[in-house]
Order: structure tokens, then C-alpha cells, then sequence
């Protein structure tokens, strides 16, 4: 059964509140008259290496892209810092070109804490995926697996074996993981942008005509695919 979500900090003593009160909220009680609303890592930025001035033009035309077509969804942009290179470079040029600020907004945070962690209500969330959408191999990837638990890995192997460049899957999360218990995440959508890391598979060797091709893709297959789902 659903749970009241008591705010914390109201004066109650917080161990009261976190062993008594504070019970798992369930999903009904993020949606009541919520935008739609999609939070997404920079695609490609950390292990696989894509410059980051670069990623974050295409963040921004994909985002104003996107905006143009839908008019009802919200975008976040989330990374673990607030010293994030990606998330100061995607705020001030999004801002130049004028992208509605209510819209389309940055977190510093985990991407896998949005609700707990920042009372954020994020119905979907992007996952930066590789080519096998196996677990582990560090970053976004092994947070968001270990998060959703074995349930989103089963999930996550019927929708698909393998995922290319430039292209993205959406997995439903079982009710049983916790990412839609605690988080309230009914999908994840994992994608899988371009690779200029050698050590890694299908690494573009910094053909960037190519890579922001694929990168411009990768974030348009996101977004209509988070727009399938959620509008
Ligand atoms: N919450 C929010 N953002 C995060 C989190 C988190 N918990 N963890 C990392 N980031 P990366 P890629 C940010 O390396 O470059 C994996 O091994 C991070 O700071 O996760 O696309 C896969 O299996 C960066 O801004 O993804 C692939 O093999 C962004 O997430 C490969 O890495 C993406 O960094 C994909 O590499």
C-alpha cells in the first residue's frame, strides 16, 4: 500500500522519522500533475572520452530540437558534481539560445537518487549504455544497474542483446526494483552514444564529423523514445 512521503526537517526527531514514518512512497504518489519529465547523463563524455565543448552543442541543439516539436515535457541534464565541466558548458549555452529554463534544467546529483537524494520527479531516466547493455564497467552504467537491481537487468535482456551507436532502448522497470519503488522510475532508456576511447569497442579515433553525427542521433533516439513513452 502507498505510503504519505513525510518531508524530512519538520522538527520531528529524523530517527523517529526514518524508522517509523518515513515509508517507501509508491509511484502514484509521484505522478499526481507532474510534467513528464526525463533526466539524462552526458552521453559519451567520461569513459568513452567525446569532448566535452563539442557534446555540449549537441546537447543543446538536441534539447531546442526537441522543444520545438513537444511542448509538454521536461529535460534535466544530471551529473555528480556541481563542478561539472558538462553541466556549467550545457547552462551557459543554453541560455544563449534562449532554451525555456522551466524545461529543460541541470541537477548535480545521482542520477539514481533523483527522489531521495533532490525531491526531484523524474518519471524516466537515461542510461549511458555499451554495446552488449551488460552491467558494470563503471560509471552511469554500474550505478544505474546496481540500483534497479536483478530485476532491471532481466528487464532489460528482454527488450534486447545488443544496441548500436547512435541508438536507444527502452526497458520498463519492474515494480518489484527499487528504482520504481523509492525512485519512482518507470523507465529506463538505455542508450549508446560514440566512443573515441581506444581501449574501448568501436572507437571512432577522433573522427568528430562522425561522432557528433552519431552523438546528435543518439539524443534524438532518447528524446522520441522518451516522448513515446511518456506523452
Ligand atoms: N549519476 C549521474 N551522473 C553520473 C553518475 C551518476 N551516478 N555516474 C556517472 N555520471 P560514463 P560514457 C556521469 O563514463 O562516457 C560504462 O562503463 C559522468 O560524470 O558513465 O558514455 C559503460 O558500460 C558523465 O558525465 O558514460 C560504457 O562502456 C556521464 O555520467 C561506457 O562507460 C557519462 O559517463 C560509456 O561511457
Amino acid at each position: 500500500p502507498c505510503a504519505m512521503v513525510i518531508e524530512k526537517g519538520n522538527g520531528v526527531g529524523q530517527d523517529e522519522l526514518d524508522n517509523d514514518l518515513l515509508q517507501k512512497p509508491c509511484v502514484s504518489d509521484f505522478q499526481w500533475n507532474d510534467v513528464p519529465t526525463l533526466a539524462f547523463p552526458s552521453i559519451s563524455t567520461s569513459d568513452f572520452q567525446f569532448n566535452m565543448d563539442k557534446a555540449s552543442d549537441v546537447i543543446v541543439e538536441a534539447v531546442a530540437d526537441f522543444f520545438s516539436k513537444v511542448d509538454k515535457a521536461k529535460l534535466i541534464l544530471v551529473d555528480l558534481s556541481p563542478k561539472s565541466k558538462m553541466l556549467s558548458l550545457v547552462k551557459v549555452k543554453a541560455s544563449k539560445k534562449n532554451v525555456n529554463t522551466y524545461r529543460f534544467s541541470t541537477y548535480a546529483g545521482d542520477i539514481t537518487r533523483l527522489y531521495t537524494g533532490g525531491g526531484l520527479h523524474c518519471n524516466v531516466i537515461a542510461n549511458a549504455s555499451n554495446w552488449r547493455l551488460k552491467p558494470g564497467g563503471g560509471g552511469v552504467n554500474t550505478a544505474i544497474f546496481s540500483a534497479g537491481g536483478k530485476a532491471l537487468e532481466i528487464a532489460t535482456k528482454e527488450q534486447a542483446d545488443t544496441i548500436s551507436p547512435g541508438s536507444s532502448i527502452i526497458v520498463p522497470v519492474p515494480t518489484i526494483s527499487p528504482l520504481y519503488q523509492r525512485e519512482g522510475v518507470t523507465h529506463v532508456i538505455h542508450v549508446l552514444g560514440p566512443n573515441m576511447n581506444p581501449q574501448r569497442p568501436n572507437c571512432l579515433k577522433d573522427d568528430y564529423v562522425k561522432g557528433c553525427k552519431v552523438l546528435s542521433e543518439a539524443y534524438s533516439s532518447l528524446f522520441n523514445n522518451f516522448a513515446s513513452i511518456a506523452l
